[in-house]
């Protein structure tokens, strides 16, 4: 079985292929996308065995997207299927400043209707990692029991449990609703990574150390922040009680194309560097490198690197003070 165990939606991705809002737009090009299925390509790419859980539709969307896992060597066993629902899609448009227009398709998918009865079939024993996204939590009710029987799960397995709150304000309910869950999600993981845009809103405070003080306080055991134009920082709280801090710099981005899955991107060199067992400065590096390098791809998670390429990039590119 698997080394990591994520969950989540896998969203067939249609990038416009003229400049100009998404209405006018005549033709698009297939992609695939969703924040878990990046992080998955991301370790699979490294090196790493993962397991994918989710609920796709009987269409050819759901087909779609178990070609793709299967290619990337993303273990599909827990990929289930439903005649009800229909998988879900997006729309991202072209953009001259790397943050283009994106719509969902999502509401009522079969990812959302996922239940916590799946969690049952998943077999936890040869795991070391369940790395969960906010994103399944905010989809729905259901979402939300599965996120949290899984955590249950691992907790049973000793796995580590790894979270990137991914805030995406339009999936859920309230704004109230996103702070609270995903900050009862977080205080129940060890490793919290959200990016400081996220850290800012769900904790509130201004300063790296502050924003990761109110998860270490809370029961979480590392914070890693993605700074983006700032590196990465991470605090952890150390068994005798004390804490360990490290900070890098950001890899240069030499043409930013798109930054829609640079911060997945991310997530997958942590994943995987932890699993190699890097110290906490060469897991940020690993972390910043491979979100240069997807910045400068037009897919969400296309220009993730396999080994030979991050080597190559880490080798090459230039590290950029803040
Ligand atoms: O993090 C990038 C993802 O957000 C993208 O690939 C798809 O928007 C998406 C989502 O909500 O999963």
């Amino acid at each position: 079985m698997s080394e990591i165990i994520t969950a989540g939606e896998p969203l067939v991705l249609f990038i416009a292929d003229e400049k100009g809002p998404l209405h006018a737009v005549r033709h698009y090009t297939r992609y695939m996308a969703g924040a878990d299925v990046n992080v998955s390509v991301g370790v699979s790419r490294l090196g790493h065995t993962v397991s994918f859980l989710t609920q796709i539709g009987e269409d050819p969307f759901g087909v779609y997207v178990k070609n793709f896992l299967n290619n990337e060597n993303i273990d599909t066993t827990y990929v289930f299927s439903t005649p009800t629902y229909p998988t879900g899609f997006m729309l991202k448009g072209l953009s001259e400043i790397g943050d283009p227009e994106t719509v969902y398709f999502r509401k009522n998918s079969a990812a959302s209707k996922l239940t916590k009865e799946a969690v049952r079939q998943v077999d936890f024993s040869e795991a070391k990692i369940l790395h969960l996204g906010g994103i399944l939590a905010g989809l729905s009710e259901s979402g939300y029991e599965t996120t949290l029987a899984l955590i249950e799960k691992a907790r049973k397995y000793g796995l580590t449990i790894t979270f990137d709150p991914n805030l995406r304000p339009v999936i859920w309910e309230s704004e109230e609703k996103m702070m609270e869950r995903t900050n009862e999600i977080a205080c129940l993981c060890d490793v919290v990574m959200p990016n400081a845009k996220e850290a800012q809103i769900l904790t509130g405070e201004h300063e790296k150390e502050k924003m990761a003080d109110f998860y270490l306080s809370r029961g979480v055991r590392q914070v890693i922040i993605n700074l983006v134009e700032k590196g990465s920082y991470s605090k952890k709280k150390l068994e005798d009680g004390s804490f360990a801090e490290a900070a890098v710099p950001k890899y240069e981005v030499k043409h930013l194309v798109d930054r829609i899955g640079a911060g997945d991107g991310f997530v997958s060199g942590i994943l995987a560097g932890m699993l190699e067992h890097l110290d906490d400065q060469a897991l940020l590096m690993q972390g910043n490198a491979i979100c240069s390098i997807q910045m400068q791809r037009l897919g969400d998670n296309d220009g993730l690197p396999t080994r030979a390429a991050l080597d190559a990039f880490m080798k090459s590119a230039a590290l950029i003070a803040a």
